[in-house]
């Protein structure tokens, strides 16, 4: 198995300028004729390479006359001597139902729908299957017209008809040139829901919002979601949408969230549907995200897009950036902060710490579905951010206009998207881009002097780029680094300061005593901070600094020090209860705090045990976890008489998605978890699940007792399950909750899930709520210590694979992460891999993600 490389990236021989596709859906052979007409780049002699898989050709003609010399292997089709300019035709065969992939076409339990990123068109028709190659398509599709009612692909619909044996024809026309991997195909018969929006020029947009039948009342809340959010980036980016029609399709077979094919995104219905009875607070606010992001890349990923997928972050990183900026103006700035920051150190920081790490702009791929990761997304999102941070918002706007100036219509790289941004600002970001090639979190280590006799403070900063498991060689990185200087009965003062070398100073003059200075204000680089704060300042930072974030921060760095301190990994911050105390009662005083109860709930969560692994280097999950659980139960009853109070203080009548609401919410959910570890717990979580009308209170009601392992928990969950028998999406939650339920016999429990009646092997969202969650979120059963937890997940994935090699490749995340733990754990998960790794056949997917876990 060959890697590709990002330096061997040539330009394609031969482009493809339009695009006439004919698809007869039908079992269970699909007839796909395409007639390409294309076009050889510049003067050369090269072959016509066309990439397909497991594809039965039938006919292929060159300007309407038969050929018979052409070369065929497993993944390719090879043309030699063809003419500089040429219609193209080929007629293949394929059998969507039979494709358990979800890549390419493929055939769901009523539906037909496609997925081409990045390279599933291949798996479609014979093509140039690269970004950089842009077509103009025309799609006709037939299919029986009873099954399939709705006919979709990208564009407008320009024609239709009848033919007599019950079929019906639509065809479509999507005047942008696009890349293959935007091409969509729907088929199938769905409720409709539509709506208008009317764009700042006074173009009238349909949209329309395509859901399983029965389900319409569930779509509202996605209609909403894409006006906001195509309003959103008129007024702040300039960026009107293009096409008269917009479609979203929601389907229940889907590999990841959702995908934003030109003027048809599909969605995993998960991210669609939602109504107050089914869907938690959570999942409105996941709707409106997605929606947005998938928005989002018609300018960022669709109008612009990525030249070869090594580019893949130019436009993910920059949507992830958009969204989040979004989602903040859509409710609170700091919370969603909160949020993103979360997923980097938890998430983020773990892949860099392992044998998959590598740059937001990988160098070497073999299954690209493998880069579709937290460090393309989300760093590349934080790496985005930082340049905001550095320009401005104005520059950055800046920027944005003058990289669509440039580039509109083209297919760039992030060296393109950083040189508009450069030249809009007239500054020298050469030694920022290296954060596009440089893999690994870097360490900031700061050191503190304070001169009492000249009122000098002296912060001395070092950043440390250590070697990671893709790369040695590293060099220092330009790291924006906020800070936030308090004096007592002054007004904080904020700066940002811009580490560039390995070592620098920072001098600060006319102090009349120490300041306590709070740094990575708003986690403004993705880094790292070691830094010798006191308790003391700790504790001022969490309760008095201006900046919200900083003060959740400086909070979670004391619960994380005083738990790390419990296990044998240690620390040298001496953190006691009675600060963890101190923290929490000032924290309940706080004035600020009742004005934003979301704030207030960030600030009393505990970090979890994935996030705690992170800053240490040993991971002992037994003892944290233990220590964790002990902490929240310490806390619990403690602060009891003040969760109470809260709870009752915020309990509300009726259910609308609104911040008030919302907020409300979740301050009283976490007041829930942690009464549920006192001794009214039992009572109080039954009463709640009884008296609960919307899905966030009863599932807050089932993760606090399930947290607390109270009595009641099994009844509860058998409610629920008679309850949601029939809405398998629903029940997600309900195999979730099972999966990471930290009890003595999770393995049986599990094959209990497997053989529910409404668990499917072939649905990636059953899969993932039941082996995904046990595998990323059950610390004791997952780390069973005679490895009954790593085997169980590889002897699924042993199955999964040939069925779903891109599901399977995601879920072995945390098998590979193996590095961290114990030499005994260590071993039984490399023994896991082991096994994986001998399987005949193992997918792409799957071998780059073990192979390189093992090397
Ligand atoms: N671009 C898609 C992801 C495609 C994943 C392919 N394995 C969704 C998104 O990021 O918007
Ligand atoms: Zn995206």
């Amino acid at each position: 198995i060959q890697a590709k490389r990002r330096l061997d990236y040539q330009p394609p021989h031969f482009f493809i300028s339009t695009v006439d596709l004919s698809v007869k859906l039908e079992d269970p052979k699909t007839q796909v004729k395409s007639q390409l007409k294309v076009i050889r780049n510049g003067e050369h002699r090269h072959p016509l390479v066309l990439d397909g898989e497991e594809l039965p050709l039938i006919d292929i003609k060159i300007n309407a006359n038969s050929v018979t010399r052409y070369e065929q292997t497993p993944t390719s089709l090879t043309l030699e001597n063809v003419p500089d300019e040429f219609y193209l035709e080929i007629y293949t065969e394929i059998d969507p139902a039979s494709n358990s992939s979800l890549e390419g076409l493929y055939k769901t339990e009523n539906a037909y729908c496609t997925q081409c990123e990045a390279e599933g068109f291949r798996k479609i028709t014979y093509f140039i299957d690269r970004p950089d190659v842009l077509s103009e398509y025309s799609v006709t599709i037939y299919a029986d017209q009873k099954a399939y009612p709705y006919l979709l692909s990208n564009g407008n619909k320009v024609d239709s008809g009848k033919l007599e044996d019950g079929r019906h024809w639509v065809k479509w026309h999507d005047p942008f040139k696009k890349p293959c991997y935007l091409f969509a195909l729907v088929a199938g018969d769905f409720d409709l829901l539509e709506d208008h929006f009317k764009t700042v020029s006074g173009r009238k947009i349909l949209l329309q919002l395509f859901v399983d039948k029965g389900k319409a009342k569930r779509g509202k809340h996605a209609l909403t979601s894409l006006k906001k959010s195509m309003q959103w980036d008129e007024e702040v980016f300039d960026l009107e949408y293009d096409l008269d029609i917009y479609m979203v399709v929601a389907v229940d077979f889907f590999n990841m969230g959702a995908m934003e094919n030109k003027g048809l995104n599909v969605f995993n219905s998960k991210f669609v549907l939602a109504d107050s009875e089914s869907a938690t607070d959570e999942d409105f606010f996941n709707i409106e995200s997605v929606i947005a992001h998938e928005y989002f890349h018609n300018w960022t990923g669709n109008r612009v897009t990525c030249r070869d997928w090594f580019q893949l972050s130019l436009k993910e990183g920059l949507t992830v950036f958009r969204d989040q900026q979004f989602s903040a103006d859509m409710s609170s700035r700091v919370v969603n902060r909160i949020k993103n920051v979360k997923v980097i150190r938890e998430h983020q920081f773990a892949e860099d710490a392992s044998a998959m790490s590598h740059p937001i702009r990988p160098d070497e791929v073999i299954e690209m579905n493998n880069f579709y990761t937290v460090t393309v997304y989300d760093k590349g999102a934080e790496v985005i951010r930082m340049l905001h941070t550095l320009l401005g918002q104005q520059g950055f706007k800046n920027g944005i206009d003058l990289y669509f100036k440039r580039h509109d219509g083209q297919a760039v790289t992030c060296d393109d998207f950083v040189s508009a941004m450069q030249d809009a600002n007239q500054v020298d970001l050469s030694q920022f881009k290296l954060w596009y090639s440089q893999s690994g979190t870097p360490v900031v280590s700061v050191k503190e002097r304070f001169d009492d006799a000249t009122g000098e403070y002296i912060l001395e900063f070092q950043q440390i780029n250590a070697p990671t498991a893709d790369q040695q060689q590293k060099q220092n990185l330009h790291i924006p680094i906020r800070l936030e200087f308090m004096c007592n009965g002054e007004k904080p003062s904020a700066e940002l300061f811009e580490l560039k070398q390995g070592s620098q100073t920072l001098t600060k003059s006319g102090f009349t005593e120490k300041p306590t200075v709070a740094l990575l204000a708003d986690f403004s680089a993705p880094v790292k901070l070691e830094f010798d704060y006191t308790v003391d300042a700790l504790l001022k930072i969490a309760l008095q600094s201006q900046d919200g974030f900083s003060r959740w921060d400086a909070g979670q760095k004391l619960f994380s020090e005083y738990l790390h301190g419990k296990t044998p990994a240690g620390s040298t911050f001496k953190v006691s209860l009675r600060d963890i105390d101190n923290l929490i009662n000032g924290i309940f005083n706080d004035k600020q705090a009742d004005t934003d109860w979301a704030l207030l709930a960030e600030m009393l969560t505990l970090p979890n045990i994935e996030t705690l692994a992170q800053q240490v280097s040993r991971y002992y999950v037994v003892e944290l976890n233990k220590a964790r659980k002990e902490l929240e139960s310490h806390i619990a009853n403690t602060f009891s008489a003040n969760f109470l109070l809260i709870y009752s203080e915020s309990a509300q009548s009726g259910y609308k998605y609104t911040a008030t609401q919302v907020n409300k919410r979740k301050i009283r959910n976490l007041c829930l978890h942690y009464l549920a570890k006192t001794d009214i717990g039992d009572k109080l979580v039954s009463e709640q699940f009884s008296a609960s009308s919307n899905m966030t209170d009863s599932l807050g009601a089932l993760k606090a007792a399930q947290s607390a392992l109270l009595p009641c928990f099994e009844r509860l969950m058998s409610e629920f399950e008679q309850k949601w028998a029939d809405d398998p999406l629903v029940l997600d939650k309900w195999f979730a909750l099972h999966a990471s339920s930290e009890i003595p016999d999770i393995l049986a429990r599990l094959d209990l899930l497997l053989s529910h009646k409404q668990f499917n092997h072939d649905n990636p969202n059953r899969v993932r709520s039941v082996i995904g969650t046990f595998a990323f979120y059950n610390p004791t059963g997952f780390h069973a210590i005679d490895g009954s937890g790593y085997k169980y997940i590889a002897d699924y994935l042993l199955k999964l694979d040939a069925r779903n090699p891109q599901v399977a490749a995601r879920i072995v995340t945390p098998l590979s992460q193996w590095k961290k733990m114990d030499e005994a754990r260590a071993e039984l998960m490399k023994h896991q891999l082991t096994r994986l790794l001998a399987q005949p056949n193992l997918s792409k997917d799957l071998y780059e993600k073990v192979s390189k876990s093992l090397s």
